[in-house]
């Protein structure tokens, strides 16, 4: 290994400072639960990556710390790539979250520690800023029409320009995206899963009503955003995309499962609303076929979930062939390290779209200390070296695993559905 850098005498101090000589796992729970990866070389420089797979996260921290980390060690933290391929195509077991997640979080902490050598910025490294700031979609969500309208119009007050809009649903108990204290979110409340219980006729009746008083309340500038949550039937979905043509969304994130991807082709043959999928994605082969057939807009496949920045990399690159831009997840569950990452990979990416932005708690945000900024709709990554994000230690010790599901959906009549 590494016989090509070593001949050349100018680089070898350099590799030789590279050398990874540490890595280990941190586990936190300011507020909810993050793994951290952390990576450190022989001359001192640390990376960070984000490792968080909600509700399955011990399963990756075990992966990086039984698996991932003894191949770490001695190898050199500037050879981002033949990392990435030796942990992909080396594991023989290739994709799947978990080991896409693990893969993820080494990707990310080396781009950090070599963004940290150069001194720069890492959207410099991936080829300098297309843009200045990153526009985000923040989440309101309300009780019912009239809550969530009023919601909505909180989140135009504070700036924003994107708004994705989530309201309960009469005879719905717990409809998705619906949460208790409003700006947090969070559905994995409890140690197992709460069950839910799931109607499709009655959701496919309110979503509209929503959308045509958002529109008459708040005019035709806001961009609106809308996620079905994996929940409809392809005709269904096709149904509510038309039906929501008039209030012209931004896009329709999740319609149905994605996992027989040619399904979006029903969708797509009746309708003109723009389709986002692609949160739960782990890599370009889950939406090949989506993205070259054109039957989406967005794909929402981000960093911490798909093999980091050298794999989405590829991916947004294989996307802005066929003019599908990028609409990352930026859920709570992806941590700030995350977040950071994304922003510069975003600020630099000629196809962008969206960025989704839920706001971290006061507790994560003191865990992990960070530089990119919110302005008027917008997100802005800072200058500092690396991806500009930090963790607290000795404050995150503090915070132990608290262990918590998603909840799942079942019909009235007791099937299990996709939640
Ligand atoms: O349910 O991140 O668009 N955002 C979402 C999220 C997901 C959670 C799952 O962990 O769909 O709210
Ligand atoms: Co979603």
């Amino acid at each position: 290994m590494a016989i090509e850098d070593n001949s050349q005498v100018r680089t070898e101090g350099s590799v030789r400072d590279r050398e990874i000589v540490a890595a280990r796992v941190i586990v936190t729970c300011p507020g909810r639960n993050f793994v951290t990866l952390k990576i450190e070389t022989r001359s001192g420089v640390y990376g960070l990556g984000d490792a968080t797979l909600n509700g399955r996260e011990l399963a990756v921290a075990s992966y990086l710390q039984d698996h991932v980390i003894p191949n770490l060690i001695g190898r050199d933290a500037g050879r981002i790539e033949d990392t990435w391929q030796f942990f992909y195509r080396g594991a023989y077991w290739r994709r799947g979250p978990v080991t896409m997640t693990a893969i993820a979080a080494v990707d990310v902490a080396l781009w950090d520690i070599l963004s940290k050598i150069a001194g720069l910025p890492l959207y410099q490294m991936l080829g300098g800023r297309s843009r200045d700031g990153v526009l985000v979609y923040g989440h309101a969500n309300g009780k019912d029409v009239e809550e969530t309208v009023q919601e909505v119009g909180r989140y135009i007050e504070k700036g924003y320009k994107a708004v994705r809009a989530q309201s309960g649903v009469p005879g719905i108990k717990k409809a998705y995206g619906v949460s208790n204290l409003k700006n947090a979110y969070e559905p994995a409340e409890s140690e197992l899963p709460l069950e839910t219980v799931w109607n499709t006729t009655k959701y496919l009746n309110t979503v509209p009503q929503l959308f045509e008083k958002l529109r008459a309340t708040h005019g035709p500038d806001i961009e609106l955003l809308h996620d079905g949550h994996h929940r409809m039937t392809p005709i269904e979905a096709a149904r509510l995309a038309r039906d929501l043509e008039p209030y012209r969304l931004f896009w329709l994130e999740d319609a149905t499962p994605a996992d027989n991807q040619q399904s979006f082709e029903l969708i797509r043959r009746h309708s003109i609303t723009p389709l986002a999928v692609g949160e739960v994605f782990n890599s370009i082969w889950d939406c090949k076929q989506l993205i070259e057939k054109q039957l989406i807009d967005y794909i929402r496949t981000t960093i911490v979930h798909a093999g980091g920045i050298t794999h989405v990399r590829r991916l947004a690159d294989f996307a802005a062939l066929h003019q599908v831009r990028t609409g990352f997840h930026g859920a709570t569950d992806l941590s700030p390290v995350c977040m950071g990452a994304a922003l510069h990979f975003d600020t630099w990416v000629p196809n962008f779209g969206i960025q989704e932005y839920m706001q971290h708690c006061q507790e994560t945000n003191d865990v992990f200390p960070h530089d990119y900024t919110f302005r008027e709709g917008r997100l802005y990554c800072g200058q500092t070296p690396g991806h500009g994000v930090d963790i607290d230690e000795k404050l995150a010790a503090k915070y132990p695993y608290s262990p918590k599901q998603l909840p799942i959906a079942r019909l009235e009549d007791g099937s299990m559905w996709d939640w």
